[in-house]
């Protein structure tokens, strides 16, 4: 059995819990408490030294694992699904799921708190540079996807650990999916999933 530590319903907590619904490995979700000065207490630093959700413990075998690419690598591994092992496809899967813990998430990340903030040097430098890495993200992906139906051919972790971030870019980063149809298409496709429709349907 597998315990899911998480807390809110962020793209993060929301790869895993994609990955999870679409492998059917068995898990039990378990919210991390904080202490009063808001960090994750202290017992949960032996699952992740860092601190942040999400994580998850393989209870079989005692293996503990952080960072969401990670996490998404180990339970392909385990359930034998949505990674390929013809290294070929396989490298182009872990290409994809890199760029997006690379690059999506950090600036995701860092766009949403420097929204937060309020700061004018923020809204001055920061968050034009931001948008256009993303704008540039979007047309990658876009690209990608003009020519196959998943970012690499079948659907895989790649596509999961990139498809809750596109659900909050017009909100964070104003960028409208419909100027990228081919992005739009994929959004639309994996919405549709049963894995994903039953995510969107349980609490966090
Ligand atoms: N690179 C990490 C990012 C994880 C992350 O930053 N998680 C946030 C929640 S989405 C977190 O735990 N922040 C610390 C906190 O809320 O105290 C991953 O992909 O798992």
């Amino acid at each position: 059995m597998i315990i899911f530590y998480r807390n809110t319903a962020s793209p993060n907590i929301q790869k895993i819990a994609l990955m999870l619904a679409e492998t059917r490995l068995p898990y039990v979700a378990q919210s991390v408490d904080r202490e009063p000065d808001g960090a994750f207490v202290n017992s949960f630093r032996a699952i992740n030294p860092n601190a942040t959700v999400p994580a998850i413990l393989d209870q079989d075998n005692g293996v503990s694992v952080f960072e969401s690419g990670a996490i998404l690598y180990y339970l392909a591994e385990k359930s034998g699904q949505l990674l390929p092992k013809e290294i070929k496809a396989r490298t182009e899967v872990m290409k994809w799921l890199m760029f997006e813990v690379a690059n999506v998430g950090p600036v995701m990340g860092e766009l949403y708190h420097g929204l937060l903030m309020d700061n004018p040097a923020f809204t001055e430098h920061h968050l034009p540079r931001y948008r256009d890495k993303l704008s540039r993200f979007c047309a990658l992906l876009d690209e990608q996807l003009k020519r196959q139906r998943y970012l690499c051919g079948d659907y895989s972790i790649a596509d999961i650990a990139l498809y809750p971030w596109c659900g909050i870019l017009e909100d964070i980063a104003d960028i409208d999916l419909h100027d990228y149809a081919h992005l739009h298409r994929w959004t639309t496709d994996i919405n549709m999933h049963p894995a994903t429709q039953l995510i969107a349907t349980t609490k966090p």
